[in-house]
C-alpha cells in the first residue's frame, strides 16, 4: 500500500508539513510514502525525506509524461502537478493493490490506518463528497449527483489499471472544458462507484476541524498571512520541527509574484511549442 501525494516546488512546504503529521500521528506501518514531483531540486526532496523521518520515494515528472498533459489548463494554483495525480497509478508497481493520495495542503491528526484497511465494498474509490448540484451541472450531471472533492482518496490499484482509467481521465480532460479538470474529470469517470467518505477524512470547512482526521486546507494555504483557518496554528506547530520552521509566512504579493511567474512560463512555452 502506497501513500502519494504530487507537487512541484512551491508546495514543497506544504508537503513537508503533511508529511510530518503523518509522522508523529498517521501511524501508517509499513505503508510506502510516494511523491511525485514537478521540478523538485535535491534540496526540495532532501527537506521532504527529513519531514518524513523515513525514507521517500521520489518520482520525477520526465518531459514524456508532461506530453500526456500538454494543452491543459493550469493557473497560478493548478500547476501541471495536479494532473499528474491521474498519471499516478500507471507508474506504480502492479503489485501494489491500494493507493491514497493526499494533497500537499492537509494535515493529518489521527491515525490514517483505518482509511487503508477500509472495506471498499466492491467500489473503485473512497472520497469525500455530497449532493452538489454547483459542481455537477456544469459538467453535465444530474443535479443530485454526489461529487466528491479529490484531496483525499483510496483507490483500488486494480480495478483502476484494469480499466485504464488513467487514460480515459485524460481524454476526459483532452476533449471537454472542464472548471476543475482532475477533479471533474475524476468524478465523472468512476461516477456511482465511489465509497462516501465520513467529513472527518478530508475536513475541508472550519467548524469541528480541530477533532478531524486529515484538515484541508482548500482556501488561504497555511503557510500565508492570509490564512484564517483554525488550523493554522496546528499547522504551525508541526512546521516547527521540519526544515521550514524558520520560512517566513508567504503574503499577498508572493502570490502575486507567482501569478506573474506563471503568465510568463506559459508565454514562453507557447512561443517553443514546449
Ligand atoms: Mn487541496
Amino acid at each position: 500500500m502506497i501513500l502519494a501525494c504530487a507537487i512541484d516546488r512551491n508546495y514543497a512546504e506544504l508537503a513537508g508539513v503533511m508529511l510530518y503529521s503523518i509522522r508523529v500521528n498517521g501511524d501508517i506501518g509499513d505503508i510506502d510514502l510516494y511523491v511525485l514531483g514537478d521540478g523538485l531540486r535535491p534540496v526540495d526532496k532532501e527537506r521532504l525525506q527529513a519531514s518524513a523521518g523515513r525514507p521517500v520515494t521520489f518520482i520525477d515528472l520526465t518531459d514524456a509524461m508532461l506530453a500526456e498533459f500538454s494543452g491543459f489548463k493550469t493557473n497560478s494554483n493548478w500547476s501541471r502537478a495536479i494532473y499528474a495525480r491521474l498519471i499516478l497509478p500507471k507508474l506504480l508497481d502492479a503489485s501494489v493493490k491500494r493507493l491514497v493520495y493526499l494533497d500537499a495542503d492537509t494535515i493529518v491528526n489521527r491515525s490514517i490506518r483505518p482509511l487503508f484497511e477500509m472495506d471498499l465494498q466492491g467500489n473503485i474509490a473512497a472520497a469525500f463528497g455530497r449532493v452538489n448540484e454547483r459542481m455537477s451541472l456544469p459538467i453535465g450531471r444530474p443535479a443530485d449527483a454526489f461529487y466528491f472533492n479529490s484531496g483525499v482518496i483510496l483507490l483500488d490499484l486494480e480495478k483502476w489499471n484494469a480499466e485504464g482509467l488513467t487514460d480515459k481521465a485524460l481524454d476526459l480532460i483532452r476533449k471537454k472544458d472542464l472548471p476543475f479538470p482532475d477533479q471533474d474529470a475524476l468524478n465523472i469517470i468512476i461516477d456511482g462507484r465511489v465509497l462516501p467518505l465520513s467529513q472527518q477524512w478530508n475536513m475541508q470547512v472550519f467548524e469541528g476541524a480541530e477533532d478531524a482526521a486529515i484538515v484541508h486546507f482548500i482556501h488561504a494555504k497555511p503557510n500565508s498571512t492570509e490564512c484564517r483557518h483554525p488550523e493554522q496554528a496546528r499547522f504551525l506547530k508541526y512546521r516547527s520541527h521540519t526544515p521550514w520552521a524558520k520560512a517566513r509566512l508567504k503574503t499577498k504579493l508572493d502570490k502575486r509574484l507567482r501569478r506573474l511567474r506563471h503568465s510568463f512560463t506559459r508565454r514562453f512555452q507557447a512561443l517553443t511549442g514546449r
